[in-house]
């Protein structure tokens, strides 16, 4: 099958005029929010002169499907609060072209998926974890973001739009292309990187709360500061963890509200996400105890009251050994030595599609190794060649 390079591009491109952050080439296009469903609408429209046809389910997840069974492709078109124009749209518009080009050629039949709010505006890859079971509609739809508006309220902005459930049981196969986000490919100096596994992950809030007072009459020993019981925490489980890491072990405090947020106030309330993420389930469980084990003594200790919010969490998992073989022959054709097989730091939708078929993922290089950032980018030709792999390896898969 032959790829169109140009057109390819040119959706790419036209993709990240939706909610285009006018910094670099970085968007801002949250599930649910305005840019996201225009953005989806267009999608909808490029899958329908594909010859694919357009179903949506409750979530919000937006398939174009191939008669029959049919290997199924794609990945995610929502954003980070500030993001970059190809975490998830790559592996959209990289499938939208391998299924043009493979039905041009009389090929294997190709479906296409832009899951809903895989960058977890609600949780951990929202849509696809319900779309395989993961987590119910119900249950789904309790989760808020950090503005507090819950998410069956977010998902009317496109109820309109909602067809009905997809089977799973029509497609043979889910293959993700996506950048690596991540230093490994430059660093080695390689093109393709075929992956291996996806690191597994848990993610929660964390909620102090002590007592708000005047910033210059309250005497620091008589004190019940949210902050600096989050600031404790902090610095505890640092010191807790160390023998329990390993080099590629993460964890990251990454939204923290304080309540009231004001210069002449002791915070009487702090708010804030604790992620860790490793590929054993079993550090994974020894985190989350040492985590919960730190916030009951540092409660204790600045006199907090402590409560949690709901644990999200995925496991690690293995790529699908006959599929990756598909994806290296592809890349040894297309790139020949200048290929590597790695893990996944990152969390996929592939994740959760692997619990009803089998699973694969394809990663070309992020330049400096940024991503979930405005400056997010990938040389051209390294994009090109990642769909020619994918092209490659659909011939191979079938
Ligand atoms: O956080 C992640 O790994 C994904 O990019 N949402
Ligand atoms: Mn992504
Ligand atoms: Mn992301």
């Amino acid at each position: 099958m032959q790829i169109n390079a140009e057109r390819f591009l040119t959706d790419l491109h036209h993709l990240r005029t939706f909610g285009a952050s006018g910094i670099g080439k970085g968007v801002v296009r949250p599930a649910y929010s305005e840019p996201d469903v225009a953005a989806r609408r267009w999608l909808a429209q490029r899958f329908e002169q594909a010859g694919l046809r357009v179903e949506v389910d409750a979530m919000g997840n937006f398939f174009g499907l191939a008669e029959g069974p049919s290997l199924l492709m794609g990945s995610h078109s929502d954003s980070q609060p500030e993001g970059g124009w190809l975490d998830g749209a790559l592996g959209v518009i990289a499938a939208l072209e391998v299924a043009r080009a493979s039905r041009e050629a009389g090929g294997p039949a190709v479906s296409v998926v832009s899951f809903q709010d895989e960058e977890g505006r609600f949780g951990v890859t929202t849509g696809s974890a319900v779309w395989s079971g993961h987590l119910t509609l119900a249950d789904a739809d309790q989760l808020m973001d950090h503005a507090g508006i819950p998410l069956y309220t977010a998902r009317l902005t496109m109820a309109d739009l909602v067809t009905g459930s997809i089977d799973p049981s029509q497609f043979t196969a889910f293959v993700e292309m996506h950048i690596e986000q991540g230093p490994t490919l430059e660093a080695t100096g390689n093109q393709i990187g075929v992956v291996t596994d996806i690191v597994g992950i848990r993610d929660m809030k964390i909620t102090f709360e002590g007592q708000q007072n005047h910033a210059g009459t309250t005497p620091m020993h008589l004190r019940r500061d949210a902050f600096q019981a989050v600031s404790a925490f902090n610095a505890e489980i640092n010191e807790r963890f160390r023998n329990v890491v390993t080099p590629s072990t993460v964890w990251t405090i990454g939204h923290v509200s304080l309540h009231p947020n004001a210069s002449s106030i002791v915070p009487g309330k702090a708010v804030f996400s604790i992620q860790w993420r490793d590929g054993d389930v079993t550090r994974l469980a020894r985190m989350e105890e040492i985590i919960r084990t730190v916030a009951e003594e540092v409660a204790a200790e600045h006199g907090m009251a402590l409560s949690y919010g709901p644990m999200l969490g995925l496991e690690p998992v293995a790529m699908d050994p006959r599929l990756r073989v598909a994806l290296e022959q592809g890349a040894e054709k297309v790139a020949s030595g200048n290929w590597c097989t790695l893990p996944s730091g990152a969390l996929h939708d592939a994740t959760n599609v692997s619990r009803m078929m089998p699973v694969a993922m394809l990663f070309v290089p992020s330049i400096n190794g940024v991503s979930h950032a405005f400056e997010e980018d990938t040389d051209e030709a390294d994009l090109v060649a990642g769909v020619q792999v994918l092209a490659h390896a659909v011939e191979l898969i079938g």
